[in-house]
């Protein structure tokens, strides 16, 4: 169980949020997401723009990942919050709140879309160093009407796979980039569940 798909696609998000890399979840995280989200879509340091996005993130852990923080000591290890995520499919209203939110600060210029220098500018607010062509390949997944823009509901769809859903195959597995082990995960006919 502790192998399977969605354990490993959990594990690999909480890498995408631990945005100061020291192997716990913290407020401290979100600041620093929110702070290279802005300034990846041109915001000024201390502009209105940019902390409007850092308090998007502030909620993220707020409402989304503070709760894992059983013991309340400020922090979510890696292990606290796969097995949180696990033993919480069916907390849609989570993950729903993850959806909003992460829509509200990816839509820079809120027309209602995110486009590509928008998703690629959120994408390195998780993963500085991520590469232009992974994004488009993700952004290519995401956007599943192919009207060139990922749009509100599909969103909405893809935060609910990649949290989820245990088919290799779910195109929201690519939110955060290249899934791990996308094709190699398990073995074919044995969709996801290496129990
Ligand atoms: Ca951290
Ligand atoms: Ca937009
Ligand atoms: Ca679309």
């Amino acid at each position: 169980m502790s192998t399977s798909f969605l354990d490993r696609k959990i594990r690999h998000g909480f890498d995408r949020f631990d945005g100061d890399r020291d192997g716990r979840l913290t407020w401290h995280d979100h600041v620093v997401m929110g702070e290279r989200t802005a300034a990846g879509l041109g915001h000024e340091p201390g502009s209105a723009d940019g902390h409007r996005i850092i308090e998007a993130y502030c909620r993220i852990w707020e409402r989304v990942h503070r709760p894992h923080d059983a013991d309340g000591d400020g922090s979510v290890t890696r292990d606290e919050f796969a097995a949180a995520i696990i033993g919480a499919a069916g907390r849609a209203g989570a993950i729903a709140d993850l959806a909003v939110t992460v829509f509200e600060v990816a839509d820079a210029d809120g027309d209602g879309r995110i486009g590509f220098p928008e998703y690629l500018a959120f994408l390195r607010g998780h993963q500085p160093d991520m590469p232009e062509e992974e994004a488009a390949e993700a952004f290519g997944h995401l956007d599943r009407d192919g009207d060139g823009a990922v749009g509100r509901a599909e969103v909405a769809t893809a935060i609910v796979e990649y949290w989820t859903s245990t088919d290799p195959a779910a195109p929201g597995n690519w939110f955060y980039g290249r899934p791990p082990s996308a094709l190699k995960a398990v073995a074919p006919g044995e969709p996801g569940s290496a129990v």
